[in-house]
């Protein structure tokens, strides 16, 4: 594999390809946490079957370590709340009739505040030394967050997301991004939905009208572009 970051690489991607350099690219990592994947959390409080979505867990971590090993930088997400739930709008706290609400004790301590334990990331894809995590209390990780300083800070102009859910926080966040200029592209099996059919939706939806929000690819030709022989920049940006 090369580990130049300059070069431009291309991803086989819908709805046609994407091209990127590892120096100005995030891997943005959505949510991945025990309230969302696991039994007693946020997600099952909904009423949701959790275990739709740890069954990309296997294939999320596969992608996370060949990112970090080609030198990739990541962001990670956590949606979640203060303890004294001032960040959170009692418009979303009180809507619907969950079987817990956002601050409620549970299983895994209070239903997604930080700091409790089913608001950690889960530790198959655990933030490492150098990674940004952003806490988010929202949806999407560009409200009420640092996120684009972050990004602009490092000259990041392009992000490839994976993460839950596809079509609430993923998409969310995708639709910020496409808004504030960058080039988004979503892993196919790296994220996932309650609704089957709402990821299905999502798809088509952020790669339809030529890419109107951003290309969508499975993590397979994510893999083949990283380990592709990689080409110097047209406009002889050193390797
Ligand atoms: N992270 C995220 O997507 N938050 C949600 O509330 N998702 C649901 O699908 N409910």
């Amino acid at each position: 594999m090369s580990t130049s970051l300059n070069t431009v690489r291309t991803i086989d991607a819908q709805p046609f390809a994407f091209p990127f350099a590892l120096a100005s690219t995030a891997l943005v990592i959505i949510d991945m946490q025990r309230d969302f994947v696991e039994p007693g959390g946020f997600g099952a409080s909904l009423g949701n079957d959790v275990g739709l979505l740890q069954a990309i867990v296997p294939t999320a971590q596969a992608m996370l370590h060949a990112w970090r090993e080609a030198g990739g930088w990541v962001v990670h997400t956590r949606e979640g709340h203060l303890p004294d739930l001032s960040d959170c709008p009692p418009a979303k706290r009180l809507r619907g009739a969950p079987s817990l609400r956002i601050g409620d004790p549970g299983p895994m301590g209070r239903i997604l505040i930080r700091g409790e334990p089913g608001h950690a990331i889960i530790p198959e894809l655990a933030p490492i030394d150098g990674e940004l995590v952003i806490d988010k209390p929202g949806k999407g990780a560009f409200y009420g967050t640092p996120l684009r300083e972050a990004l602009q800070v490092r000259d990041i102009t392009h992000l490839l997301f994976m993460g839950v859910t596809t079509e609430v926080c993923v998409q969310t966040t995708m639709r910020e991004a496409n808004d504030r200029g960058y080039d988004c592209l979503l892993i196919e099996d790296g994220t996932e939905s309650y609704f089957p059919g709402f990821k299905a939706a999502a798809m088509e939806m952020i790669r339809a009208q030529g890419a109107i929000v951003g290309w969508t690819a499975p993590s397979a030709a994510v893999l083949a572009a990283l380990n592709a022989p990689a080409e110097p920049m047209p406009h002889g940006v050193a390797a």
